[in-house]
């Protein structure tokens, strides 16, 4: 699909030019008239020259293949199949569509928006979660600057090996929401890091999932919002690298890459040398916008491949195991989580289908059949009228829900309207339950922050009762769902249960130098863990950002967000159609 068609969608009230040098209101229509005049010509030029159908499949649906060949040299021609001016003139085509007209229209219609309703945005509402971002960012570029992530604490560097020796964690991680938080001075920081320094050329061993959704998803936000070509590139060069994990006899990855040899492996403590489904589970969207970016159908073919191998297999009462051997493609232990270990898995198959502009039924069936077998197997009701998601372990119930597992509730309001036998209704008081429940989960401790797992067994309901489940490390799951269920239903409790999640942050976990976890949420003083999660930035503020903001900022016909908050375009009907059609 051609990015040109995607970009329009970058269109928000308030957006305006990241670039450092912009225009005024009468420069850009000027500009704007001279490109309408351009690609007039072009389209002209293109229709009278020989041979047009394949230079126009060139422009619309392969010039992201030409960009690839002459910059990175990684991608073969097998495309177009032009000459080396066509080439040329596609290129041109190509940036002329994408980054000046079709990028100036819309920052000039969002502009001229703002003019007629006086506005300037919904700066007080945002105010809060950004500062919070200004701070985590500026100490993170004060103390640890192209580590992963920061020690707020003691004011260094962190790294987790769920990167290798993989740099800039944060950096990449925060590109869209620096961008989409109007934070265009570091925005221009980050981008000018990741052209000088993002390198995957490495003898590093890493999480193919962690490594996906952070970088790889981040880079393709960062491309879809700004337009500018580095992040595609480096988009598409880092998921090649991740394709040998694909490499076991079932197409089923592995969960640890060497990014240099190129051979994977298992986590040891998966069982029985199983992959994780949360983690193979959760390329699906990276992996097709990738195939869209680079004109290469690899990355589409491989995890597609993965959703063949887990048809073939039975599940257990309609449910999905977590751990699958990819040699034997039979399941492992048969645990079941919608939290840790199962959750972005069901989160990408209905955000498979929202992201194809609902083409991809598989995807959609898949998705509402998992929810069905959820509900009827996981989800219980506690006596004090608490709805939970259990965990399931070779049919017995853990009644314990972690935090992770609070995402369903934005999922569920998020497919509420797509589900069979209109169980809309059904289905959004679910996610308010859920949304409740972990609401309770925060409001039932001394820091007003929730723990790691919460339990309703031994005669307590949404409190956590082990040592080590009562930390929080600032994960999103919960303001995730505020987010969604305050799109879905404008009720002002979800804002106000955003709003005491701000002031807890501010109590407990701001530090001297940034944002950090806490070991004991039950505590009256924290306790503090020294890491500022490179999540917190992508997730966590984002989805306070949005939560205060209108629903116009990237709304959801437009936008599907990856696991770790990254937006990514929906790919629209009519231009499969068109590509289909011209092909
Ligand atoms: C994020 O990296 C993603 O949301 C992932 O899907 C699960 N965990 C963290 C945040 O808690």
């Amino acid at each position: 699909m051609p990015v040109a068609s995607l970009l329009p969608f970058t269109a928000t009230p308030n957006r305006k030019s990241a670039s450092p040098t912009s225009f005024r209101l009468t420069e850009k229509f000027i500009l704007l008239l001279v490109f309408s005049g351009f690609i007039t010509l072009c389209f002209g030029a293109i229709f009278f020259l020989p041979d047009s159908s394949k230079l126009l499949s060139g422009v619309f649906f392969r010039s992201s293949s030409v960009e690839a060949e002459t910059r990175t040299g990684t991608v073969s021609d097998t495309s177009t199949g032009t000459g080396k001016d066509e080439k040329i003139l596609a290129k041109i085509v190509q940036e002329s569509l994408n980054y000046s007209f079709i990028h100036s229209l819309f920052i000039y219609k969002a502009h001229l928006k703002n003019v007629f309703t006086g506005l300037k945005g919904n700066e007080t509402k945002h105010a809060p979660s950004r500062r919070m971002m200004q701070f985590s960012w500026d100490n993170y570029k004060r103390y640890a600057w192209g580590s992963n992530e920061l020690r707020p604490v003691s004011k260094q560097g962190h790294s987790s090996n769920l990167f290798g020796s993989l740099k800039g964690a944060t950096i990449v991680d925060a590109l869209d929401t620096l961008y989409i938080m109007e934070m265009y001075d570091e925005f221009e920081a980050a981008t000018e890091w990741v052209e000088m320094n993002l390198d995957f050329n490495m003898n590093a061993e890493i999480s193919v999932f962690e490594v996906n959704i952070r970088f790889v998803g981040g880079l393709l936000s960062a491309y879809y919002l700004s337009g500018k070509e580095v992040f595609r590139r480096k988009a598409v060069e880092l998921g090649e690298k991740l394709l040998p994990a694909f490499k076991t006899p079932t197409g089923i990855p592995w969960a640890l890459l060497n990014l240099k040899s190129g051979i994977g492996r298992n986590w040891p403590w998966a069982s029985g040398g199983s992959s994780i489904l949360a983690e193979y589970g959760t390329l699906h969207l990276e992996f097709m916008h990738l195939s869209e970016l680079s004109g290469r159908p690899v990355f589409a073919e491989k995890v597609m491949n993965i959703r063949k191998v887990l048809n073939r297999l039975d599940k257990p009462q309609g449910l999905y195991p977590n751990y699958l051997n990819p040699n034997s493609g039979q399941w492992g232990q048969h645990h079941v989580s919608v939290g840790g270990l199962g959750d972005s898995f069901y989160e990408y198959l209905l955000k498979a289908w929202l992201m194809s502009d609902k083409t991809d039924e598989e995807g959609k069936k898949l998705y509402y059949d998992a929810l069905q077998a959820i509900e009827k197997n996981l989800i219980r009701k506690s006596s004090g009228g608490l709805m939970y998601i259990a965990e399931w372990k070779g049919g017995l119930l853990e009644h314990k829900m972690g935090h992770l597992t609070c995402f369903a509730g934005g999922m569920i309001a998020l497919g509420a309207d797509g589900g069979p036998d209109d169980k809309t209704g059904h289905q959004m008081e679910l996610a308010a339950e859920i949304a409740r429940t972990c609401h309770e989960s925060y409001a039932r401790t001394s820091m007003k922050l929730g723990p790691e797992a919460f339990r309703f067994d031994g005669g307590v309901e949404a409190i956590a009762t082990r040592q080590n489940e009562k930390y929080f490390i600032l994960r999103p799951e919960v303001i995730e769902t505020y987010m969604y269920m305050w799109r879905f239903t404008h009720d002002p409790k979800y804002r106000q249960w955003g709003w005491e999640a701000v002031q807890a942050l501010e109590k407990y976990c701001r530090v001297e130098g940034g944002y950090s976890g806490v070991r004991d949420v039950y505590a009256n003083t924290p306790n503090h863990d020294d890491v500022q999660q490179s999540f917190y930035l992508s997730e966590t503020l984002k989805y306070l950002y949005l939560l205060f903001s209108d629903d116009d900022h990237l709304p959801f016909e437009h936008w599907v967000f990856n696991t770790e908050a990254h937006p990514l375009p929906v790919i629209k009907k009519q231009n499969v159609e068109i590509a289909n059609h011209i092909k």
